[in-house]
């Protein structure tokens, strides 16, 4: 009799253990499976999001591009732009940190478009009369780039 409770409750103590065990494995799966899937989510709703609030002929200049790792995700977005001539393209700095838009290639500014610098939450603009695929740049940032097709 005394035997036979502490084998019940030996194996009460064992079931418990392997039940907590269950539920820690479970809940730790759910977690890393629940934060990657945020992440994912969350960086395609950003890339959709920015492309769906931003009017026709807005680029944005977008959130941490002060910092390489852009380039993938569109450091202007969008990153190419078409326009027909004769229509004004806004760029808006969503980023904390200064910016510029420069036609040309990295150091090698073609001269026609130079915003200077652009500040947080600033906007430039700049109106294309002629035609032509004209690549940009930022000046205190190489990797950031982007084309405008003016047709
Ligand atoms: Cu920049």
């Amino acid at each position: 009799m005394r035997r036979q409770k502490y084998v019940n409750d030996s194996n009460s103590f064992v079931k418990f253990l392997v039940l907590i065990g269950a539920v820690m494995s479970a809940v730790l799966l759910g977690l890393i499976l629940m934060f990657g899937q945020l992440g994912y989510v969350q960086e395609v709703t950003d890339g959709v999001r920015q492309q769906e609030i931003h009017p026709e002929n807005v680029v944005a200049i977008t959130m941490s591009s002060s910092r390489p790792g852009c380039e993938t995700t569109g450091c202007y977005m969008p990153t190419v732009i078409t326009i027909d001539s004769g229509g004004t393209i806004t760029w808006i700095n969503e980023d904390r940190g200064l910016h510029t838009v420069t036609t040309g290639y990295y150091d090698v500014p073609d001269g026609m478009v130079e915003s200077e610098q652009i500040s947080p939450e600033d906007k430039f603009s700049f109106t294309f009369a002629e035609s032509g695929r004209f690549h940009y740049y930022c000046r205190l940032h190489p990797w950031m780039e982007g084309t405008i097709i003016v047709n």
